[in-house]
């Protein structure tokens, strides 16, 4: 705009000039010739002829030059007019697109503290089947040992009952506390494990009973006897106070061992390095609970407190 007024006011001047220069030229024209077919004056010609065209265009190329640059500052302000919507519509797009750019933030926010304590429950979630698989593992191991107690009970059972059965058959045939076996009653003397005697003793202590001390003269019976000790039981740490009297000894002569009914041992069940008559003194024989069922013999001396076994044959009905 400054510049169209610029170019409006140079034009005004310039016609102002030329203006001025013609009333001059008058007034020279009145004072030298006022013929009315003379020439224009000859100081106008030369100074304004040539130029007034030049000027003329001048303003003419400077008009145009107007009209182009309002032409163009219009154009600028149509084209800052459309600028400034799309400004106030990118303004506004901006501050939706911020809008939704906080809502997704709170959005993450949310989602990334809801992701924490999932994680949370999670790693609690394995703790716990951690904790339950230990638990577990402890219930299978409990319940693994209480199966083979089971087992072993069951066993044990079956065994008492067959020990019923047996003691039941018993009872019709040996006396209470007796032991059956095929036609012969046994008796372990256990009533007072405290009691021990001498072999001499012993004996008469079955006898009274009607029996005698027991003769082993087979392998059945051998292990049959080392088999009802080891379910009595020791009852002592000092295995040579363990043992049970039988009908074996060589008081006659050393080294000749006989049972009761003089019949001469043919097979002896002995315990390694025995019999070894210690210190001379040792000749009667005993039988004590060990693992190896075939060798449970020592040699001891009869005066020597110890339980004792006695046997008798089966009442008969
Ligand atoms: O070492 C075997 C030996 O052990 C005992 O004597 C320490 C026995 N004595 C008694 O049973 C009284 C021996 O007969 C036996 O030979
Ligand atoms: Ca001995």
């Amino acid at each position: 705009m400054k510049m169209e007024c610029s170019v409006v006011h140079t034009e005004n001047r310039l016609e102002d000039m030329y203006n001025k220069l013609i009333n001059q030229d008058d007034n020279e024209l009145s004072t030298e010739d006022h013929s009315p077919h003379s020439h224009p004056p000859t100081r106008l010609k030369s100074i304004i002829g040539p130029s007034v065209q030049t000027y003329r265009v001048t303003a003419m190329i400077l008009g145009v030059l107007c009209a182009i640059l309002i032409a163009t500052i219009i154009a600028l302000c149509v084209r800052y007019n459309g600028l400034s919507e799309k400004h106030v519509v990118l303004s506004q797009n901006s501050s939706e697109t911020h809008s939704n750019l906080q809502q997704l933030q709170d959005r993450y926010d949310s989602i990334t503290a809801t992701l924490m304590k999932v994680q949370k429950n999670f790693q609690e979630a394995v703790s716990a089947k951690d904790q339950m698989q230990r638990e577990r593992d402890r219930e299978k191991q409990t319940k693994d040992l209480v199966m083979r107690e089971k087992e072993v009970l069951m066993k044990e059972e079956t065994k008492l009952l067959a020990r019923i059965t047996e003691l039941g058959k018993n009872c019709e045939r040996c006396p209470v506390g007796w032991e059956l076996q095929n036609t012969t009653c046994y008796l372990f003397s256990v009533a007072d494990s405290d009691q021990r005697l001498s072999w001499s003793q012993s004996r008469e202590e079955c006898r009274k009973s009607g029996a005698d001390l027991v003769v082993i003269d087979s392998q059945e019976k051998q292990e049959f006897v080392s088999r009802t000790m080891k379910r009595i039981g020791t009852g002592s740490r000092y295995w040579h106070i363990t043992g049970y009297w039988i009908g074996l000894r060589d008081v006659h002569t050393e080294g000749v061992w006989k049972w009761l009914n003089g019949t001469e041992l043919t097979r002896g069940f002995w315990l390694d390095g025995e019999p070894n008559d210690q210190y001379s003194t040792e000749d009667c024989a005993a039988t004590y609970p060990k693992d190896n069922l075939l060798k449970t013999w020592n040699d001891a001396p009869c005066g020597y407190n110890l339980k004792w076994i006695c046997e008798k044959n089966v009442r008969e009905n």
